[in-house]
């Protein structure tokens, strides 16, 4: 048995860049939602998915096991939304989404508070030496709890 992680933020906070390493090492499918407008969930994903989306609705409740939430400072995140070109308005909305912690909030209230995990994503290094590793550890320790 393996988890369904919900790996979201707003946008640019790194999930892209952040989540395919650590679904290949463990074995799960990554899944990125943003592009593509799904109506509901496929019971293919059923099991054992990284799921990259900037939101946790239109998921059946209970189908994540674990919700990790990147987090950017918001000088750090203005600047690149502002080098992907997002308009003023775009812009200004995501970082005021960022400073009120609104995805936070959305996934605490809809998911047990203890899965959901927050990580920095502000520099390389914490990509590089600390996020995926701790990934990977919440996951193989769901794997331990759950099969043992
Ligand atoms: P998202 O998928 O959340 O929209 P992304 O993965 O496309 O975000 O990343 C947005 C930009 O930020 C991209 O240019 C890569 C950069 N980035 C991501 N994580 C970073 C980190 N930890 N440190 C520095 N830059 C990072």
């Amino acid at each position: 048995m393996l988890p369904n992680i919900l790996l979201t933020g707003t946008p640019g906070v790194g999930k892209t860049t952040l989540g395919k390493e650590p679904a290949s090492i463990s074995g799960l499918k990554y899944m990125n939602v943003k592009e593509k407008l799904y109506d509901g969930y496929d019971e293919q994903y059923d099991c054992g998915v990284i799921v990259d989306y900037h939101g946790c609705d239109f998921f059946p409740k209970r189908f994540f096991h674990i919700v990790l939430m990147l987090r950017t400072d918001t000088t750090v995140l203005y600047k690149r939304l502002e080098t992907r070109g997002y308009n003023w308005k775009t812009l200004t909305d995501n970082i005021q989404r960022e400073i009120f912690q609104v995805l936070y909030e959305e996934a605490t209230t809809s998911h047990k508070e203890e899965i959901v995990h927050q990580l920095p994503s502000n520099k390389p290094e914490e990509l590089e030496n600390n996020n995926v590793d701790q990934i990977l550890k919440w996951i193989e320790q769901w794997i331990k709890d759950h099969n043992s």
